[in-house]
């Protein structure tokens, strides 16, 4: 009489709860909410339901104002001292055209087309001011993500992206050298390579909040018809974001990265002549941190769609310089699935 009292205990605290959580899986654990994107800088880190189709928009700015080597300022007096031009600031603004679709609800293609507008401002020993303009598509991107596991609010991705050289790496304007001058290697709008952009990311939902966090690269594996290769780039983020309510979350993310120098060299650039000419001088590592919000419409006449924005800056930059540090970055981005 005893053991059968006690066996029914166990059966209800065991067995009794595992039934209720097998229960439960049928149904998603959450219902979709604002933060089951990542923050907007994030690429890549969901997937979706097979069928299902996503078209997004993208704008990122990025303001780099003087120059800095390893973690020390640099002024322009200075970068002077070294090379008979130097780039006083510059600003990259970037549309990226997104759109993505889920094979299965184990794959997940991404297509990525970006428009780039850079501007950069220079001053010669002499004094002269003058700046230098290149705009156009950037390297399209195709990407494959998988879903490695995915249970409970738990999910891992992996990624593999693949990248073609359609940006112009021979961006010309005109200079105090001449007219119609071949623009240096931050000036170009893509790396003139094929390149792979392989990824992991795990995200985890709880209740209120949800984090995750992804580690990716961009490796370059020969050079280009220019006779240079852009170094290769590492990145690593991780964020936590907060469900205000369904539709909108806060997030706060850091994110670290790491490029190598490039390889070769283009021989139409004199590297003596600025430093952004120089191969040599272009590596560098950062840690930025941003803040950002996504909102969400989960019913009604704007269903599924999402408006994100996130805003940051850098905690900590090394520069294998003198090179244009970077101060400010911003993205904003729609979304729009169904
Ligand atoms: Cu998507």
């Amino acid at each position: 009489m005893k053991s059968k009292q006690l066996s029914l205990i166990c059966w209800t605290l065991f067995a009794g709860p595992t039934l209720a959580h097998e229960e439960n899986e049928k149904e998603p654990r959450f219902s979709s909410r604002a933060d089951d994107h990542a923050p907007i800088g994030v690429m890549g880190e969901h997937k979706h339901k097979q069928g299902e189709v996503m078209f997004s928009y993208r704008y990122m700015h990025m303001l780099m104002d003087g120059n800095r080597d390893g973690t020390s300022r640099l002024s322009t007096g200075r970068v002077l001292q070294s090379f008979p031009v130097t780039p006083t600031d510059m600003e990259m603004h970037m549309h990226m055209f997104g759109a993505m679709y889920a094979v299965s609800d184990n794959v997940t293609l991404m297509g990525m087309v970006p428009y780039l507008i850079n501007t950069m401002d220079h001053v010669t020993g002499m004094g002269r001011r003058f700046s230098t303009r290149s705009e156009g598509i950037g390297d399209v991107r195709l990407t494959g993500i998988f879903t490695l596991f995915e249970e409970d609010g738990d999910t891992g991705l992996f990624n593999l992206g693949i990248s073609a050289p359609t940006g112009d790496i021979e961006p010309e304007d005109d200079t105090p050298a001449g007219n119609n001058v071949e623009l240096p290697y931050p000036m170009r709008l893509g790396s003139g390579t094929f390149d792979l952009h392989p990824a992991l990311t795990f995200t985890r939902k709880l209740e209120d909040w949800s984090w995750g966090a992804q580690v990716g690269a961009s490796l370059r594996f020969y050079k280009n018809r220019e006779d240079y290769a852009l170094g290769n780039q590492y990145n690593a983020t991780v964020w936590g974001a907060r469900r205000v309510t369904d539709w909108a979350s806060a997030s706060l993310r850091v994110a670290g990265s790491l490029w190598t120098d490039i390889r070769g060299a283009d021989p139409e650039l004199n590297p003596a002549m600025i430093s952004t000419a120089d191969p040599d001088t272009r590596g560098g590592k950062r840690i930025d941190a941003f803040v950002g919000l996504n909102l969400y419409a989960p019913e009604g006449g704007l269903k599924g769609n999402r408006l994100a924005l996130e805003v940051g800056g850098p905690l900590y930059q090394w520069l294998d310089g003198p090179q244009l540090e970077t101060d400010f970055l911003v993205q904003l981005g729609w979304q729009y699935s169904f």
